[in-house]
């Protein structure tokens, strides 16, 4: 699908991160508004877990597999808080006129050493041949080997974007994109325009809030595969306005473009 977008709403975009279970209707009105105004398809939208998944994920150490019993009861739950932002954002969606279909990850997949190795994309498909909107998410899942991990919603864009051939993915970030530092701890820290993925180990700002699925380094790393297949990949703030419409209408906008 050489026109195809993938667009990743952070969990710090679409919650209070520091309030339990709190959606960030406010920002997901107002991004919902452009990516209708956008008017950029076909599109899939990803979302993360922000203040629903990883406190419950971290609670009930999800993400380090079968451990004890008592833990049966927190994957329904994390699964649960990931069902319900995804039910607000899709709500929100809805209204704002963009044709959007919510998928559960769980139901469709699971991984293999907490790797997502296989992903039937043809339903997916289907759903956009037909002008829909997919919304998949972050989500508590199966795992062939520590029978359940916690699958990030950047680990699942990229296996998307590759399989589907996607021609632009987009990170709805919290901050402008790569800084040279944590740049709400460091008023000099400066953003980098165009990052080279060579660089990942140099000094890259991290997030404040470390996720149960790793913060800034985790999602450039699983951002490598997706530029290395030739996919665009772009990061940009999506608490400032109209960036997020700019980058999905392909319009040059502030942000950290991914290089080779
Ligand atoms: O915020 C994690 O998704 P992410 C989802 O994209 C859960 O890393 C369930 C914690």
């Amino acid at each position: 699908m050489t026109r195809l977008l993938i667009l990743k709403l952070g969990g710090s975009v679409v919650t209070h991160k520091d309030e339990y279970m709190s959606a960030h209707t406010e920002n997901i009105k107002r991004l919902a508004k452009e990516i209708a105004e956008a008017d950029s398809y076909p599109l899939i939208i990803v979302h993360g877990g922000g203040s629903f998944g990883h406190p419950v994920a971290k609670k009930h150490r999800i993400a380090d597999g079968r451990v004890d019993e008592s833990q049966i009861f927190g994957f329904s739950e994390t699964h649960q808080a990931m069902v319900k932002l995804n039910g607000v954002i899709v709500d929100i969606l809805l209204k704002a006129g963009i044709p959007a279909f919510a998928f559960s990850p769980s139901s469709m997949l699971h991984t293999i050493g907490k790797r997502l190795k296989e992903l039937n994309t043809g339903l997916i498909k289907e759903y956009i041949d037909l002008g829909m909107v997919p919304v998949l998410y972050g989500d508590a899942v199966l795992d062939s080997e520590q029978t359940f991990a916690i699958l990030s919603g950047d680990q699942l864009i990229i296996k998307l974007s590759n399989d589907l051939g996607a021609n632009r993915v987009i990170f709805g970030l919290d901050v402008d994109g790569i800084f040279t530092d944590d740049p709400k701890l460091n008023p000099d820290a400066k953003l980098i325009e165009t990052f080279s993925i060579g660089n990942i180990e140099a000094n890259v700002g991290d997030t404040t809030h470390t996720d149960v699925t790793g913060g800034m380094r985790a999602k450039l790393s699983e951002a490598t595969e997706a530029v290395k297949g030739g996919v665009k990949v772009i990061m940009v703030n999506a608490f400032e306005p109209e960036r997020v419409k700019a980058a999905l209408r392909g319009e040059k906008v502030i942000g950290t473009i991914l290089t080779l």
